[in-house]
């Protein structure tokens, strides 16, 4: 019992001479920890004598709580005291304005790829997601382009070391896909993705750029169908009053093809260099898909026809906001995307 009254005065008298919360913790360990002299006391209980065992336990456990609630008093204490001598040592501006968490927001290219999948979306087009790492037989052969082809020409891309495996230069091999998967049964797709070329940089081109592939199969489908569903898509995006142009072309993949171009406004000092000097901007490339794509998709152009476009939605978001070059799009600057 003297043990235990010996104890408590000492661990009283430490714990008053404690300064600081380090001190404090550390006699918290000297008497509480797993080899502290209190839970030592504590265990002793199973060697007292059997008479005197009930009275030491009572004691004990008075200790212990005396202690721990000392302790913990003394805790807050000492806490309280830092917190109010760090406040007055370091005063705090409340009235300072808080610092703005900068908030991002879409891409313009990203906007506008969204709208453009919303107009086709209310015309019933569902959306399907292709591979942009492409055999060659995807991206050209089956496309109509065997590889003496003179139109591989115009795509130029880029390799990897697996023979035949490229990445793709055109969102059209979407369109073998599509068909293999539903055939026979009528599509009306898009088809959005990143596509790549070896070519130059300009301010109207990219060595990766996003497109927007479109294919429609079905028993009657007609150019009216295409020009038709173009115009409809042209006016929702850019309003009523901008002018667009069909011009003849060639594609390996549709015939007959066309070209599909928009009226830049005159006024813009950029017109001349973006245009060409022609008032006109190109934005996509369609056409009645070539009987060979479409047997080789596994349908009969006996009984099936079908369109098929694709567009540079990036091109498309110049003409909207009237952006004079297609670098600022992975420039990265801020001055420039904040804008949107
Ligand atoms: C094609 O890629 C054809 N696959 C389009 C097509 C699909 C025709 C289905 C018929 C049927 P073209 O190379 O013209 O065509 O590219 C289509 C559009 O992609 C262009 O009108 C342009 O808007 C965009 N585009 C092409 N090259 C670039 C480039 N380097 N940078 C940015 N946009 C580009």
């Amino acid at each position: 019992m003297s043990d235990l009254a010996a104890l408590e005065q000492r661990a009283s008298a430490e714990l008053a001479a404690c300064a600081d919360e380090a001190a404090l913790r550390a006699w918290n360990t000297r008497y509480f920890g797993n080899n502290g002299e209190m839970l030592a006391a504590l265990k002793a209980i199973g060697g007292i004598p059997k008479e005197e065992r009930k009275t030491y336990g009572q004691e004990a456990n008075r200790i212990k709580e005396a202690l721990t609630n000392a302790y913990e008093q003394k805790l807050a204490e000492v806490k309280e005291r830092a917190l109010s001598a760090s406040l007055t040592s370091n005063p705090l501006d409340v009235t300072l304005p808080g610092r703005p968490v900068p908030r991002g927001r879409l891409h313009v290219a990203t906007q506008v790829m969204r709208q453009i999948t919303a107009v086709f979306a209310d015309m019933g087009f569902q959306v399907y997601r292709s591979r942009e790492v492409e055999s060659d037989e995807m991206n050209f052969e089956l496309l109509n382009m065997p590889p003496h082809h003179p139109a591989r020409d115009m795509w130029d891309t880029f390799h990897t070391t697996i023979p035949g495996v490229i990445l793709r230069t055109h969102t059209s091999p979407g369109q073998i896909h599509v068909m293999r998967e539903q055939c026979p049964n009528p599509i009306r797709v898009i088809l959005p993705g990143m596509c790549y070329r070896y070519e130059a940089i300009t301010t109207r081109s990219e060595i990766q750029f996003q497109q927007v592939e479109g294919l429609v199969i079905g028993e009657r489908v007609t150019m009216a169908d295409l020009k038709g569903t173009i115009t409809a898509f042209a006016r929702r995006l850019f309003g009523q009053e901008r002018h667009i142009r069909f011009r003849s072309s060639y594609f390996p993949f549709t015939e007959p093809s066309i070209e599909v171009d928009i009226d830049w406004p005159k006024d813009d000092p950029n017109a001349d260099r973006l245009t060409k000097g022609t008032g006109w901007l190109e934005i996509m490339g369609a056409g009645m898909v070539h009987p060979v794509v479409l047997r080789n998709g596994g349908y009969d152009p006996a009984k099936f026809t079908g369109f098929a476009f694709g567009m540079g939605p990036q091109r498309i978001t110049m003409l909207k906001h009237a952006i004079d070059d297609i670098r600022q799009f992975w420039g990265n600057d801020l001055r420039f995307l904040r804008q949107f």
